[in-house]
């Protein structure tokens, strides 16, 4: 009997599902047990396929590989990598969902990579924002839309071999930053600028692309993901925090308290970590935020239990 013929999964819209798998393209559908058994596949999986009787072709999804991780947003598998991209000044960047998904991608062991695009709208609002996070994520100040000076030549060695999903509000960058690594018009891009929607392009599902050999030498891939502005951070300890901001964990040995919140406990090192510019103070005063925000969870969730 033939070896199972597996695919990736490029893009899943209203139940079909463009799977790539040995250099082709296949429209197919979910097996109708698998869709009972409530698995959903994702953008990223690796899926079994099955022929269709009369076709012969690639038609149907069996069942889904084992994941080495899986987001919610963007919603996705199989990540390697978090390129995360806010702008400059439009649309005003929330540096809250940056902290949040950072968070997140430390806690399922994903790197993280910060672009700060349009830095011609404001160069210097640009640059602080990627002071703010040089200890926690590699940073780039990028104006992707300008081909000539774009900025983005570090980010290529990164995305060598493996797959990186694109990350973050609408309207910052991120399909241009794909089309960028794609080397075409993959996917349109829009200006949030526009009063009507009309002739806007925002994404509206994640979508799987091979990068440019122009920039890798290795196949790797890049996820585009529609822009979104609501996170929340789920399955989070506030306890647990410390252990994702690379500033703190860094330096965790350092704090006379074990079990140290690291909020504001006379004595803890944190705020001179932050004194000393290894913390930078709007991080520290978020990072302080987001904690209290995880404890009311825990004891709202702790509230509702009883
Ligand atoms: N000024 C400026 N505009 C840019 C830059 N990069 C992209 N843009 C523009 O910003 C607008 C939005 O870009 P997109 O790439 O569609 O943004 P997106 O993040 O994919 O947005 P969603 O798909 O809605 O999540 C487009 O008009 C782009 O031309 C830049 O570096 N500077
Ligand atoms: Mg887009
Ligand atoms: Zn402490």
């Amino acid at each position: 009997m033939a070896a199972d013929r597996t695919g990736i999964i490029l893009k899943g819209v209203g139940g079909l599902y463009t799977v790539y798998s040995e250099s082709a393209q296949y429209e197919c559908r979910l097996r109708g047990s698998l869709r009972l058994g409530g698995i959903t596949p994702v953008t990223g999986d690796r899926v079994v396929l099955e022929n269709d009787a009369n076709t012969g072709m690639p038609a149907v999804i069996s069942s889904v590989l084992p994941r080495k991780n899986v987001l919610v947003r963007p919603k996705a598998a199989n990540i390697d990598k978090l390129v995360l991209v806010i702008a400059s000044l439009s649309p005003a960047p929330d540096l809250m969902l940056v902290d949040k998904l950072l968070v997140c991608a430390e806690r399922e062991g994903i790197d993280s990579v910060l672009v700060v695009n349009k830095a011609d709208q404001d160069e210097k609002a640009a640059s602080e924002i990627a002071g703010q996070y040089r200890f926690a994520a590699k940073c780039f100040v990028t104006r992707a839309f300008d081909q000539a000076n774009h900025g983005l030549d570090g980010l290529f060695p990164l995305l060598e071999g493996s797959t990186c999903v694109l990350a973050g509000q609408s309207g910052v960058g991120k399909s241009t930053i794909l089309n960028l690594l794609t080397d075409g018009a993959f996917m349109a891009t829009g200006d949030i600028s526009e009063k009507t929607l009309r002739g806007r392009h925002t994404t509206r599902h994640a979508e799987l692309f091979p990068v440019s050999s122009r920039y890798v030498s290795r196949p790797s891939f890049v996820i585009d993901s529609p822009g979104f502005s609501l996170f929340e951070l789920e399955n989070t300890a506030p306890r647990d925090l410390p252990g994702y901001y690379p500033e703190v964990y860094n330096h965790q040995g350092e704090c006379r308290f074990q079990d140290c919140s690291h909020t504001g406990e006379p004595g803890c090192f944190v705020p001179g970590l932050v004194e000393g510019g290894l913390f930078h103070p709007e991080r520290y005063e978020r990072y302080k935020k987001l904690y209290r925000e995880l404890e009311l969870k825990e004891k709202n969730k702790y509230r509702k239990k009883q």
